[in-house]
């Protein structure tokens, strides 16, 4: 029997399961390292914690790694960065009464960011660079075009009136599947895996699981300041509110960082759960349901 302790809480709805203990060894090195032997070694550890029947698809999970690292993961594979999760980590270590308010360091497998907790509960995350890669991209087939950022994870934004979450599931998944079969990617070759569907303000973000994201995404909000950047429709400090689907905010703004910007996204988390899952090995689905 093996038991793994974890807290859960939610970022403007978005999920985030942090594992405090139980999990992998993933011994020492750069987060990117770290996160190859979780990967290689380790994944039916990310399915028993996030995938039914202890998760659902939507759920979003944190490995905490000494001293200061964290790897987030998801119902179908591993995220570069996570901005809810990000609020979500902070606002547990202030639950469990590990860190103050006042400015901390996060490390994940794409660098540092800098989250800063207020008094309030409020906390900011200075996230990685963020650019912009193309413009005005045609996906074929859908007669829709839309840009290419980095925001921490790879995202295509389009403009599109938001519907219902049925409807914009399937479109988005459209999108995303049209993406790949005409090797359309990010820098490198890297797979887009993130859809983002604009209405002025609101947004509908479909991650890499086909699960849509009810908070309003941190790095996709990092994606959108990098295109408002590129745009100049936006300036350095001002405040963009990006709005979720289910209608919760997060506040962006960036600075110039280079070719690059540095989005600063502001949010709140709530403690909703702190437990132990247990994984016993004679559980036909001890690692969960894979889709
Ligand atoms: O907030 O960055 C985010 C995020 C990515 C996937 C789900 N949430």
């Amino acid at each position: 029997m093996r038991f793994v302790e974890f807290i859960d809480s939610h970022t403007g709805g978005e999920p985030t399961r942090l594992i405090l203990s139980g999990g992998p060894d993933l011994g020492s090195g750069s987060m990117a390292e770290r996160l190859h032997r979780f990967r290689t070694g380790f994944d039916s550890f990310r399915s028993a914690v996030v995938n039914e029947p202890r998760g659902n698809d939507v759920m979003v999970g944190a490995l905490w790694c000494e001293p200061n690292g964290v790897i987030f993961f998801n119902n179908v594979g591993f995220l570069g960065m996570c901005g809810h999760g990000a609020i979500g980590v902070i606002a547990t270590l202030a639950y469990l009464g590990r860190i103050a308010p006042g400015d901390h360091v996060l490390d994940t497998p794409v660098g540092e960011v800098r989250a800063t907790l207020r008094p309030s509960g409020e906390v900011s995350i200075a996230n990685v660079p963020s650019y912009r890669y193309r413009t005005r991209v045609e996906v074929p087939g859908l007669g829709v075009s839309g840009d290419i950022a980095w925001g921490g994870n790879w995202f295509f934004l389009a403009e599109h009136p938001l519907g219902d979450v049925e409807g914009l599931t399937e479109y988005a998944w459209k999108i995303r599947q049209a993406l790949t079969a005409n090797g359309i990617t990010g820098a490198e070759g890297a797979e887009i895996d993130h859809i983002e569907l604009s209405e002025g303000n609101r947004n509908f973000v479909l991650c890499p699981g086909k699960a849509y994201d009810r908070s309003p995404c941190g790095t996709g909000t990092s994606a959108k300041l990098a295109c408002l950047a590129a745009d100049r429709k936006l300036a350095p400090g001002e405040v963009w509110r990006q709005e979720s689907i289910i209608g919760s905010v997060f506040e962006g703004r960036y600075t110039p960082d280079g070719d690059r910007i540095r989005p600063l996204i502001t949010g709140r988390a709530w403690v909703s759960a702190h437990g132990k899952l247990v994984l016993d090995p004679t559980d036909p689905f001890v690692n969960g349901i894979r889709a």
